[in-house]
């Protein structure tokens, strides 16, 4: 008897965030043999409460793409959220139409996150392939870390230079450096032209799924609409081709600014497409990397890019899967308060964090450092637990899986891993928001205020943060700066600092 399962009937099982065309499932398959599955399961539309944003923008990509797929020749078993029979969950859909179509064997390419891996382990007949979407495999990445007593990703990254060939001349870096981060810190101004994300109309199907979540999740997080994400991998080309021509000249310069309105500024809002499958990393690095050598886009703008997706989404990536799991528990530096409510609903005074959660309700989107430096910085310096301001972030952005969000959340934002990812703490106090932002201007609190009523919550709180982890994070070398600075400060000073940062975490 002939036991590779490829070669009887068997089941393309399809997630939410696997939209490609050239999936390891869907290339193991035929289409005149097998039958493509695709579930819309409440177990994954809940294990978060996801933003309403996020769950029609996975719910209309699915939809779309059954279409294309059906359009290909694939016979597609396509089970809505409504059906009467849904089991929902993946295994359980699964199983029931193994049982319905009477295919014993069953394929998929890995899922993304721990949680469904282990769901898959224990289901019978499914063999699960290599998610091979990605520059380094997990093989790769455990080999590069092995042995290594710190991860760090400008190392990373360099082999992933070396591997893909991007932006090399020869042996050597394009422009002889590897990093040109140093001149990507400019703070924006608003008079500069800003380019807006590539909007698409909902059609049919779109308005339809927009109706189904407006009814089965009224009560999540997040404004719906105007809905204007694409949902098909024609309309992400689309806004790859709108962001290299409007926004990637930009891009590195402005990497790091915050502007009141301007939610997107240069960035690319491209992360929900690439994390769904719509587009490839590589295409997106190639189209970079030509734009640059075209004229149309600087090197410190197409380097940045670059690093960006072959440098941190795959370094990310490569620590979830070494370090789960376990590694969403962990918590260095034991920090115990709640999430608080606010960043449900952006009613605070701190003009930086009305202004980003406001934006990420309306948007399911924020830009990098608003996430590191706004919301996360004060997470940081509060002591929030990290599990919850992990749940947080899972929930609230459309390209948010736990296998990206939290090496982010846990590693890089909340230094909860003790340091794997990042070599210090991103913690920092209002001045670093009021060199990169205009929000301090318009914000009750007075930024240059340090401790006291009106001063800004961020200037306390952060002498607060060392002092409170002084014996973790005291032996740090990239904050010997900072605790030389709060050991010459008087007691009296230093008093204040630490009262005026209780009337903070009390008031929260
Ligand atoms: P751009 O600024 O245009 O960057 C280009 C691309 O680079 C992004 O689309 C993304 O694919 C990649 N990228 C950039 N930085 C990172 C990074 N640190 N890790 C992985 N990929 C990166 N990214 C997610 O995709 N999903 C998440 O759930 C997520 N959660 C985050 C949580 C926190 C606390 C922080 C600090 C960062 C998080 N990021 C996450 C990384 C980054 O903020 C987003 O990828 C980026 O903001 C998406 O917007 P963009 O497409 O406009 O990105
Ligand atoms: C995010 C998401 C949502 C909201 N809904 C579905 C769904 O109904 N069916 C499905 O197959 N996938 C969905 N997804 C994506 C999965 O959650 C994703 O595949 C896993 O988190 C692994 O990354
Ligand atoms: Fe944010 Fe402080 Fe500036 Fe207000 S003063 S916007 S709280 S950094």
């Amino acid at each position: 008897m002939d036991n590779n399962p490829l070669k009887r009937p068997t089941l393309i099982v399809v997630l939410g965030d696997q939209l490609s065309m050239n999936s390891a499932a869907l290339r193991a398959g035929s289409a005149d043999r097998d039958t493509v599955l695709m579930a819309e399961v409440m177990d994954e539309a809940q294990y978060v409460r996801h933003h309403k944003k996020k769950l029609a923008f996975v719910l209309s990509a699915m939809r779309h793409f059954a279409a294309e797929l059906e359009a290909a020749g694939w016979p597609v078993r396509y089970v809505r959220l409504d059906d009467p029979d849904n089991t929902h969950s993946l295994t359980g859909e699964i199983a029931r139409a193994q049982s319905d179509l009477n295919i014993s064997r069953a394929v998929v390419t890995e899922p993304g996150e721990y949680r469904l891996a282990q769901a898959f382990a224990g289901s019978e007949g499914l063999s699960v392939l290599p998610d091979d979407r990605f520059v380094a495999s997990h093989q790769e990445f455990r080999d590069w870390a092995k042995g290594r007593k710190q991860l760090r990703m400008e190392y990373f990254y360099r082999e992933m230079r070396r591997k893909t060939r991007l932006l090399m001349s020869g042996d050597a870096p394009e422009g002889g450096r590897w990093n040109f981060d140093s001149e990507n810190r400019k703070p924006a101004k608003s008079h500069l032209f800003m380019p807006r994300p590539l909007d698409t109309d909902p059609d049919e199907i779109t308005q339809e799924v927009l109706t189904l979540v407006e009814a089965k999740f009224a009560d999540h997080f997040g404004t719906l609409t105007p809905f204007w994400f694409a949902v098909t991998r024609q309309g992400a080309l689309a806004a790859l081709d709108h962001f290299v021509d409007a926004a990637l000249p930009r891009f590195g310069d402005y990497q790091d600014a915050m502007l009141s309105d301007e939610p997107f500024l240069y960035h690319s809002v491209l992360a929900q497409y690439l994390n769904a499958g719509l587009l490839s990393p590589l295409e997106i690095c190639r189209r970079v990397e030509r734009a640059y050598y075209e004229g149309h886009a600087p090197l410190n703008a197409a380097e940045g890019y670059i690093r960006q997706i072959i440098g941190w989404r795959e370094f990310v990536r490569g620590i979830y899967w070494l370090r789960m799991p376990g590694y969403i528990q962990e918590n260095y530096l034991e920090a115990k308060r709640p999430l608080p409510a606010f960043y449900w609903t952006a009613d605070t005074d701190m003009a930086c964090m009305s202004a980003a959660i406001a934006q990420t309700r309306d948007e399911a989107y924020a830009h990098h450092i608003q996430r590191l430096m706004v919301t996360g910085n004060f997470a940081l310096l509060a002591g929030i637990d990290p599990v919850e301001v992990h749940e947080w972030y899972l929930a609230v952005y459309a390209d948010a899986y736990e296998w990206v969000e939290a090496p982010n959340v846990i590693g890089m934002s909340q230094f909860a891993d003790g340091g794997l990812l990042g070599s210090k703490p991103y913690a920092a106090s209002g001045n670093y928001i009021n060199k990169m932002s205009d929000h301090c201007a318009a914000c009750r609190y007075d930024v240059k205020q340090k401790t006291g009523e009106g001063a800004c919550p961020f200037n306390p709180l952060y002498w607060d943060f060392l002092v409170r982890n002084a014996d973790k994070l005291r032996g740090n070398p990239r904050l010997g700066h900072a605790y030389r600075t709060w050991d010459r400060m008087n007691e009296a000073k230093q008093q204040e600092y630490l009262d005026s940062a209780q009337k903070v975490l009390a008031r929260i």
